[in-house]
């Protein structure tokens, strides 16, 4: 059930709020200690942040996509570390088990993963395997009433945190590809369970990614997701589906953040005895940022009303990811630009801003995947017209 209009303007406004004066206030400290302070972890949790999308009846907030989609717009003006901590929860952390788990797994993991007491991590990616998703070498053997995990599953964000591992593992070995995958949900402690080092990165400071590793690790027969071997490759898929259009909101949150700050930045500097947003070539930056972010808003809510209409958005997704990513990368840029030497110096955000956005371009499927997703659906509709 959607919010009413006035519920919903409402947990906008207050998540607008906490945004402009407990997030971005904090922005600096949270990258210099490469920590995210328990108290604003707390206050995200109080406003049910971690919960958004998970059904009401498991204690979430149970938004549609387009709401869940609006909510992210706003919380994605401040630096991504921010958004990186409680959206894993909201998305790839929590959505296998909402969208396949069985009733016992909902209930056992959806109400903690809501109030955020329990994070959850998407562990897909591989030493040798990202892009080709379907080819997971991580392997689940069945022993008896338990499966037996070995492999190492490699740049995953929030493990560091993590209290819920959604893995996908091969449990066939004989058949090649997505058929032989399964998603797992394991439990963060289990003996054979480790964690590599947290990894130095470019930018998102405060939000972590590791390698979690898996030596002979035993996991219960019914931690399969939806209890059925094979599924666990387009349980995947359809998680990303849904995590592509929550990072096209937050990249269009974090352009409408940048481009705000790029043009006060140019009303107060001053050259020529003028304030520098007088001058066209600067102005012509900033209509083409403008244009740039209201195309991504209207790529993504129109992605997430159609999901929401339960239309299959798996193009319409890698569309709002593709352009939203590469479009917050151009805005960043030019605000590096419009700053000038500042936009080279720490002190200034427009650096920092400038190398958090770079991820967005990659994770989730990079704009090369994207640009494969699309392109493989067209061409597969003008053969189906075709009847070729
Ligand atoms: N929703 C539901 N099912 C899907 C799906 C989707 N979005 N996409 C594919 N499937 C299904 C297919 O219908 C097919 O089912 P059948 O076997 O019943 O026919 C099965 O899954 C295999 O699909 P496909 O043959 O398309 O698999 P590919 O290996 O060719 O997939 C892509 C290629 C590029 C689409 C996939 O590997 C991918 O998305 N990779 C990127 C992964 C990624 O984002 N990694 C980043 C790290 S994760 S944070």
């Amino acid at each position: 059930m959607p919010l009413d209009p006035d519920t919903r303007d409402q947990l906008i406004e207050t998540v607008a709020r906490f945004v402009d004066e407990r997030l971005i206030p904090r922005e600096s400290e949270v990258a210099d200690s490469d920590a995210m302070p328990s108290d604003v972890v707390q206050e995200m949790r109080e406003m049910g942040l971690f919960g958004l999308s998970i059904p009401e009846e498991y204690g979430g907030l149970g938004l549609s996509t387009e709401e869940e989609v609006l909510v992210m717009l706003e919380t994605s003006r401040a630096a991504p570390a921010f958004r990186s901590y409680f959206a894993t929860n909201v998305g790839i952390g929590s959505q296998g088990i909402a969208i396949d788990g069985t009733p016992e797994q909902r209930a056992k993991y959806l109400p903690r993963l809501a109030t955020g007491e329990l994070i959850g991590s998407f562990a897909l990616t591989e030493p040798d395997v990202g892009s080709d998703a379907s080819n997971v070498k991580t392997t689940a053997r069945r022993e008896g009433d338990v499966y037996v995990l070995n492999g190492t599953k490699r740049y995953i964000t929030n493990a560091p945190h993590a209290g819920l591992f959604t893995v996908m593992a091969r449990t066939d070995p004989e058949t090649r590809g997505a058929r032989g995958v399964s998603a797992f949900a394991v439990e963060a402690g289990v003996p054979g369970l480790s964690l590599g080092k947290p990894e130095r990165k470019m930018g998102q400071q405060g939000a972590h990614v590791c390698d979690v590793v898996f030596d002979n690790c035993q996991v219960p027969a019914d931690a399969v997701i939806g209890g059925i071997e094979g599924q666990g490759f387009k349980t995947a898929m359809k998680v990303l589906d849904k995590g592509r259009l929550s990072i096209a909101a937050a990249c269009t949150g974090l352009g409408d953040r940048i481009l705000g700050d790029m043009v006060a930045y140019a009303v107060e500097r001053r050259q020529f005895g003028q304030a520098i947003a007088e001058f066209q070539l600067l102005q012509g930056m900033f209509a083409d940022s403008k244009a740039d972010i209201e195309a991504a808003r209207a790529l993504v809510l129109d992605a997430a009303r159609r999901r929401d209409a339960g239309e299959n958005v798996s193009m319409a997704a890698a569309c709002a990811k593709m352009f939203a990513s590469e479009m917050v990368g151009r805005v960043a840029d030019r605000n590096v630009q419009v700053h000038g030497g500042a936009g080279y110096i720490k002190d200034y955000q427009a650096e920092q801003l400038f190398r958090d956005a770079r991820l967005y371009r990659i994770y989730e499927g990079t704009t090369q995947i994207q640009q494969t997703i699309i392109a493989r659906q067209l061409v597969s509709e003008a053969r189906e017209k075709l009847g070729l």
